[in-house]
């Protein structure tokens, strides 16, 4: 059996506590523990001088190895181009967009450090997976190195619309380093379609007839492939004692009101000034059940070293401050507004206590958090899921109550809609959300990629010259 190699940005190895770190962790360290594998990416420390000593971690079976970076190319790097200029182009907000030739230069220089230090840690018969929109050039760097091995993209994030691409500098250098892999992964048909658009259209890349695509003398398979969550292990958080614990708290402090919660990284792409605004819509339009129900929102802060992540916050602070100043009575406030991360067992608990489930972004790669409401749901008497059609999510959770999250109206009305919601209706909707959970779970993602790159040819050991061109 092929090792697996996975090249991240961070590398989070499996804590002690199941499920402590997230999805793609279980994914990986499963595949990992399978395949004898590697987990290669940098370490979230930085270093006065970019030396490329490699930290070696055994953690429950998993192998990490990370590197530090300099305070330069985390400002470059991280911070820069793929935070300010790469995150906020993908998430169509070409307004918020920095371009920064620094950044680009940085990106560069650290994709190149990247292959320089990894590169002597792959063997020959290696399956190798580089994750997300930090890497994108990571594979052409490798292969100028002379790996010839199969090489898999996986990006998380939306793939933007052809002439929204159009406007980053230097678009069609990038996109053709992505000719480099023999297999690229998007989330949905959605994203994958816009590649192929800005492929065909932008480039002059041929659709052949076995559903590659060709570049030259390049060819790279583009699939679909949605990611899950650990379903097994989410439904057994969510029974779990510090998970009925937390529910037993929200029901307490609920004083027989309605929970809706919403819980998301503190990112401008989730939608939560909307959410916000589309929540206050609702109680000014429903007097009579207002007083019934209470939005929680936790939200922890990311990404607080760039200028945008700053001002969102404060934006929100203000808001839900202005929102509970207008509609808070002695006994009610009308938003809990939370800036911390709960461990992942007690936000099962929140989940389920839930009554809606408000998973609102402006745009989402695909978003776990309402796989996770879903599988923490009670079956006999679940909750609704609210979902913006401009999740990646949308495209399976089709059983959802689907919505514009720009429209204050559309989310009133559908927070109306979830409350008087039927318990049939609800569980039927459940049930049907719940088959797709468990069926494509995050194993089940993990296997439809690392097989289609095991399938892939192996076209780089006829063609050295154009490899390392
Ligand atoms: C990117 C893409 C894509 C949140 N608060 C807490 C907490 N979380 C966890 C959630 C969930 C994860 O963070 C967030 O995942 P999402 O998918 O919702 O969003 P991104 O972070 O933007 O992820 C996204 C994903 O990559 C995977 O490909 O779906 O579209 O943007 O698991 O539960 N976890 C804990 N405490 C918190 O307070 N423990």
């Amino acid at each position: 059996m092929s090792r697996l190699i996975v090249i991240s940005n961070r590398v989070s190895a499996p804590k002690g506590e199941a499920g402590a770190q997230g999805g793609l962790a279980v994914a990986f360290a499963a595949a990992l523990r399978e395949h004898k594998g590697l987990w290669f990416g940098w370490s979230g420390e930085p270093t006065d001088r970019f030396t490329g000593e490699i930290d070696y971690q055994d953690v429950r079976g998993v192998c990490t190895a990370t590197i530090d970076l300099e305070d330069q190319d985390i400002e470059e790097y991280y911070n820069g181009y793929a935070n300010r200029t790469l995150w906020p182009l993908f998430h169509f907000r070409v307004d918020l967009a920095e371009f920064e030739r620094d950044f680009a230069q940085g990106y560069q220089r650290v994709n190149e450090r990247f292959a320089d230090t990894v590169r002597p840690l792959i063997e020959d018969d290696d399956l190798v997976w580089v994750q997300d929109y930090h890497l994108i050039p990571l594979g052409e760097e490798l292969r100028k190195r002379e790996l010839r091995n199969r090489l898999g993209f996986f990006l998380h994030i939306p793939w933007p619309p052809r002439h929204l691409l159009a406007s980053l500098p230097h678009a069609r250098e990038l996109v053709s380093t992505m000719f480099a892999y023999d297999v690229i992964g998007f989330h949905t048909t959605e994203w994958l379609e816009a590649f192929l658009d800005y492929a065909l259209g932008e480039m002059g890349a041929d659709l052949l007839d076995d559903g590659t695509i060709r570049l030259g003398d390049r060819t790279v398979r583009a699939i679909s492939c949605p990611i899950g969550i650990d379903t097994a292990e989410f439904v057994a958080a969510a029974s779990s004692p510090q998970a009925r614990l937390a529910y037993r708290r929200m029901k307490d402090s609920s004083d027989g009101r309605d929970l809706i919660v919403g819980v998301d990284r503190l990112d401008y792409s989730k939608g939560l000034e909307e959410r916000f605004a589309g929540y206050e819509r609702f109680l000014e339009e429903h007097e009579e059940s207002r007083k019934e129900v209470y939005l929680l929102q936790i939200a922890p802060p990311s990404r607080g070293d760039v200028e945008t992540y700053q001002r969102i916050r404060a934006t929100l602070d203000g808001l839900s401050g202005r929102i509970n100043g207008a509609h808070a009575d002695l006994d009610w406030v009308p938003i809990r507004y939370v800036n911390r991360g709960f461990p992942r067992a007690v936000l099962a608990g929140v989940y389920r206590a839930a009554r809606i489930g408000l998973v609102t972004p402006l745009r989402d790669g695909m978003n776990l958090v309402a796989k996770e409401y879903v599988a923490a749901q009670d079956p006999e008497d679940p909750g609704v899921l609210i979902l913006s059609r401009f999740a990646g999510a949308a495209l399976q959770m089709t059983d959802a109550v689907l919505v514009n999250p720009h429209s204050a109206e559309e989310l009133s009305d559908a927070i109306e809609l979830a409350l008087k919601m039927p318990r049939d209706e609800r569980v039927a909707r459940w049930r049907a959300l719940m088959d797709g959970v468990e069926r494509q779970d995050v194993i089940w993602w993990r296997k439809r990629f690392t097989d289609a790159l095991a399938r892939s040819d192996q076209s780089w050991e006829d063609a050295p010259a154009a490899a390392a061109e």
